[in-house]
């Protein structure tokens, strides 16, 4: 088959598909090189003095690694000249970052978590980039928080980087997801992969065992199901994975199923949960929707979670749709 650049298939869905316009593809190609710039800079480990911590806090109280600030810096300097966004915000700053007056400002709004699971880094683990772009409201600023309180029903493109063996950028514009490798020699990302689906089914579940004692009587009841495996109720033996970094376990289900959860639990309860709405759960689920997953908190699907801040947090559960579905299921008490 004849490679075809992500350059190439932006043109293409501007031109023939009309899914996107040419601001949404350069945002989408600003964003696309500024991943290969945190991939190479990752990707030189200890020799570059990149790895430990970067001696400050983010706005979640964590403290960030070096590489968790060079990457949001990469995607910054990248985005606010090109004129096509309104306002940008990440999950290592406080709130939205203004775009300097030298440049134009345009319609949308990325927001992302610049390089997420990056507790993962000094292990040489897979890590990621997560992305959300959003039309920014008539009338509000981009540079304002409220901006960026929109359900993730209304992301019109999302996408992540995951820095593995293969540097690989998954994206959806709402037209289906789709798979493109990092060719470092060329230096271009190839569409390796068109339409992916998650199988409605999977044997593989993401959890983090350790929270056993604090989850909630759904859950309890969903893993102990999976645990039993064929002499239980589900009849089928369950394996388990768990990288803690969300981009590597979404890239397994998203290629060969699975569910992941990271559900409300009596640790997390009173910050709504662990992982964030706006860069991490909104994003995904739109991808994981668009590849006929479903993604809900266990109670709500999560692209109809209304935002009231934006580090907010939500329970997360996600993948294979009758997996999620019985997992919501039980939530409800069916
Ligand atoms: P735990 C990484 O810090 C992250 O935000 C997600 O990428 C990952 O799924 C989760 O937290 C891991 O959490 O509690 O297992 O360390």
């Amino acid at each position: 088959m004849k490679s075809i650049s992500l350059t190439r298939f932006l043109i293409e869905e501007q031109r023939h598909q009309h899914h996107i316009g040419a601001d949404l593809r350069l945002l989408i190609e600003v964003v696309a090189r500024a991943c290969k710039s945190i991939s190479i800079a990752i990707g030189k480990g200890a020799l570059d003095g990149v790895l430990g911590n970067a001696g400050t806090d983010n706005v979640q109280g964590e403290a960030q690694k070096k590489l968790d600030v060079l990457s949001n810096e990469i995607l910054l300097e990248a985005n606010e000249w090109g004129g096509h966004l309104a306002g940008l915000a990440s999950e290592e700053m406080d709130g939205p970052h203004t775009i300097p007056t030298e440049y134009p400002r345009g319609g949308y709004l990325l927001v992302f978590d610049p390089l997420d699971g990056s507790s993962n880094i000094d292990v040489n683990i897979s890590v990621g980039t997560i992305f959300s772009v959003l039309r920014c409201p008539n009338g509000i600023n981009g540079d304002e928080e409220r901006a960026f309180l929109q359900p993730g029903a209304k992301q019109v493109a999302a996408g992540y980087t995951v820095y593995g063996p293969s540097t690989t950028l998954v994206l959806t514009v709402g037209s289906g997801v789709h798979m493109f490798t990092l060719d470092r020699e060329v230096g271009s990302f190839v569409l390796t992969q068109r339409d992916v689906k998650i199988p409605a089914d999977t044997k593989e579940f993401a959890i983090n065992m350790s929270n056993q004692r604090f989850w909630e009587a759904p859950v309890h009841r969903y893993i102990s199901e999976c645990v039993a495996g064929k002499e239980g109720p589900r009849g089928k033996d369950f394996n388990m994975r768990w990288v803690a970094s969300m981009v590597a376990d979404v890239h397994r289900i998203l290629t060969r199923g699975g569910i992941f959860m990271y559900p409300l639990d009596s640790k997390t309860k009173d910050k709504g949960g662990k992982l964030r709405l706006l860069y991490e759960a909104n994003p995904m689920s739109f991808i994981v929707e668009q590849a006929g997953g479903a993604a809900t908190t266990g109670r709500q699907r999560i692209l109809d979670v209304p935002p009231t801040s934006l580090h907010q947090r939500v329970p997360v559960i996600l993948g294979s749709k009758n997996e999620v579905e019985r997992v919501t299921a039980y939530h409800a008490g069916t």
